[in-house]
Order: structure tokens, then C-alpha cells, then sequence
């Protein structure tokens, strides 16, 4: 190399040059790289201080140590910028072989939750009727006295109005938690001409508290309204409902009842489930449960909506989740529903 025949006329320069190449070849980290930078191109190194002692140097040497310290400077340059690139991509390539990432090894698992087992139940409930061509209508928790009582032929004075126990707003008297979802089917049919096919799930409210009722419980009802519907469109409807959800070896009965929306009304049992019918402690040693209220809307509920009563029927049904799940499952305290205990939560 021409710098190196150059050298051999400078005994001083050739040796600060060799050590210098020798000293940076040995770095093994970019931070050993800049060590030796400042130690043989520093302001202190013997490079700088002799390019800086040119001055007081006889005028012959003055040229020889000025162009060649020079040269030396920029090979040593040269040779640092180099090394610390290689040491830099060694680096890199060593990270990138040892920190690899197998994006194919399974990840961390997360824990997953799961549907409430009343949200399980209703979307069960729902998914039945679905498929009979049901659609699901919901409305507000807060209501007013007319959707609630009046529209659902229960005027004021009415007895099922105390029986209910209602939640009032205080001071508005006409405002109310809703009592059973049954405002809603009232909703519908004043936006909608019949037929109209409807369930519809939701909280509920009564004031009332102990191991078989909480303040608040889920219902879900139905509203079928079309021409020529039936008793027999009721009975048919509820058997497939009630076998779907309990099994088909379930059977059911009606039995008279009263309500004010509804002419007839009825109650309907299921043969018990734990028993098969023959009586135990959980049918009370009847063989029967009672599941569902039901019966024929009463004219004067259509009235309410303008629905002509010559033309069409319906039928209307309720029932309360809680009480559902609750056979289903074979449990036994309604309020564990809402103690938020995951022994509970994670047996469904
Ligand atoms: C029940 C039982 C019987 C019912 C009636 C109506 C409406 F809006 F058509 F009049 N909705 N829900 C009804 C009838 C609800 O729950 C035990």
C-alpha cells in the first residue's frame, strides 16, 4: 500500500500508525471502538499532538509530517468507521439469531369468560321462538303508568295494580319501574299493524324480597296477533316451547287463572322434571310445576292499540327466567343469581 512505502519516512508516524491499526482491530464492541478513537485521534493522542507541533518543526520535516500525519488520520478514520459497522452488524445478526421469535408456538393463554347463565337462558328462550318466526322487541326499564297498567286494562283502583308492590319515581307519580315486560307488546302493536309475532325478554321490578323473590327478576313474554289464532294456537305453542326447553318427555297442563290482559287466562305446568310426575320435595308431591302465565288478549288491551278486533286474535304468554334457569339447572336459591360467586358462574 502507498501509505505504507510512504511511512518510511517517518519512524514516529508508522509506529503510531501500526499500534493504532493494531489496537483498533482488537475492539470487540463499538463501545471499545470508540475507546480506541480516543486514544489515537483524541486531542491527547500523539497524532494530534504532533500534526499540532508542525510549527516548531525544522522546515524540511514540516511537509513530510503534515501530509502524511494527515493520511494516517483519514486511514485511521477509514479503518474505525469500518469496525464499528462490522461490530454493529455482528451484533444485530447474533440478536436477531438469538432473540428469534417461533410466531407458530401457541400464545399466552387468556382467560376467557362466558355468558351469564340467565343471558344463557334467555338467548335460549329467544332462540326457540326464533324459530317459530319470532322477533325480538325490547323497551325501557322505566315506565309510564299507561303502558304499564292502563293500556294493559288495568286502570287505576284495579286490585292487580297494589298486588304488584310497584316501584314509583318519587314525585312523578305516572313514572314507574316497568312491572313485567308486557308495556313493550303495547309499544309494538301501536307502531305495528298485526299479524305481529314478538318475545320479548327483560328486567323487571316488584318490591319484593326473600329466598324465592328479588326486587329485580327477568321475564320474558310473547305476543302472537294474527287472523283466525286460537286457544288451541296457545296450547300448541307453549307444549313445543316447554319440551324444547325441559325435554320431550315433558308434559303439560292448563289451569285456570286470571289476569287482566288476558281473557281466558291460564297457568300452565310441566310434568316435573325430577320426578317424571310421580311427586317429590321439588314439585311439593304434586308432579307438577307452574312455568308460564298465558292466555287470549282481551279485546279491550286491542282497543288500546286500534287493532280490529273482529279481524284478528292473539295470544299473549309470560314467564320469569329466574324460575326457568332455576328448574333447568336444579337450583335452589333465586338470589344466588346475583351474588356474583364464581362457584356458581363457572359450574354453567
Ligand atoms: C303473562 C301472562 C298472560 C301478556 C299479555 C300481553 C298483551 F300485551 F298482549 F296484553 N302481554 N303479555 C301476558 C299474558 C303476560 O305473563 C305472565
Amino acid at each position: 500500500m502507498d501509505l505504507k512505502r510512504e511511512l518510511k519516512k517517518h519512524a514516529g508516524l508508522k509506529a503510531m500508525h501500526e499500534e493504532a491499526v493494531a489496537d483498533i482491530s482488537s475492539a470487540g464492541t463499538p463501545d471499545e471502538v470508540e475507546d480506541a478513537r480516543v486514544r489515537h485521534l483524541g486531542r491527547k493522542s500523539g497524532l494530534s499532538q504532533l500534526l499540532r507541533s508542525i510549527p516548531e518543526l525544522p522546515d524540511d520535516e514540516k511537509p513530510v509530517v503534515g501530509k502524511l500525519g494527515n493520511q494516517v488520520r483519514a486511514a485511521l478514520e477509514q479503518q474505525l468507521a469500518d469496525r464499528r459497522r462490522e461490530l454493529e452488524e455482528g451484533e444485530l445478526s447474533e440478536r436477531l439469531a438469538t432473540e428469534q421469535v417461533d410466531i407458530t408456538l401457541p400464545g399466552q393463554p387468556f382467560p376467557r369468560g362466558h355468558l351469564h347463565i340467565l343471558t344463557q337462558t334467555i338467548w335460549e328462550i329467544e332462540d326457540i321462538f326464533a324459530g317459530l318466526g319470532y322477533r325480538i322487541a325490547e323497551g325501557p326499564d322505566i315506565e309510564t303508568d299507561y303502558y304499564n297498567f292502563t293500556a294493559l286494562n288495568t286502570p287505576e283502583g284495579h286490585p292487580a295494580r297494589s298486588s304488584h308492590d310497584t316501584f314509583f319515581i318519587e314525585g312523578q307519580p305516572d313514572v314507574l319501574l316497568r312491572t313485567h315486560t308486557s308495556p313493550v307488546q303495547i309499544r309494538v302493536m301501536e307502531k305495528e299493524e298485526p299479524p305481529v309475532y314478538v318475545v320479548v325478554p327483560g328486567r323487571v321490578y316488584r318490591r319484593d324480597s326473600d329466598a324465592t323473590h328479588t326486587p329485580m327478576f327477568h321475564q320474558i313474554e310473547g305476543l302472537a296477533v294474527d287472523r283466525n289464532i286460537t286457544m288451541g294456537d296457545l296450547k300448541g305453542t307453549l307444549e313445543m316451547f316447554v319440551k324444547a326447553v325441559f325435554g320431550a318427555d315433558r308434559e303439560i297442563r292448563l289451569r285456570p287463572h286470571f289476569f287482566p290482559f288476558t281473557e281466558p287466562s291460564v297457568e300452565i305446568d310441566v310434568s316435573c322434571m325430577i320426578c317424571g310426575g310421580s311427586g317429590c320435595r321439588a314439585c311439593k308431591f304434586i308432579g307438577w310445576l307452574e312455568i308460564l302465565g298465558a292466555g287470549m288478549v282481551d279485546p279491550k288491551v286491542f282497543g288500546f292499540v286500534d287493532y280490529d278486533t273482529e279481524d284478528f286474535q292473539g295470544f299473549a304468554f309470560g314467564m320469569g327466567v329466574e324460575r326457568i334457569a332455576m328448574l333447568k339447572h336444579g337450583m335452589t336459591d333465586l338470589r344466588m343469581f346475583y351474588d356474583n360467586d364464581l362457584r356458581l358462574i363457572r359450574q354453567f
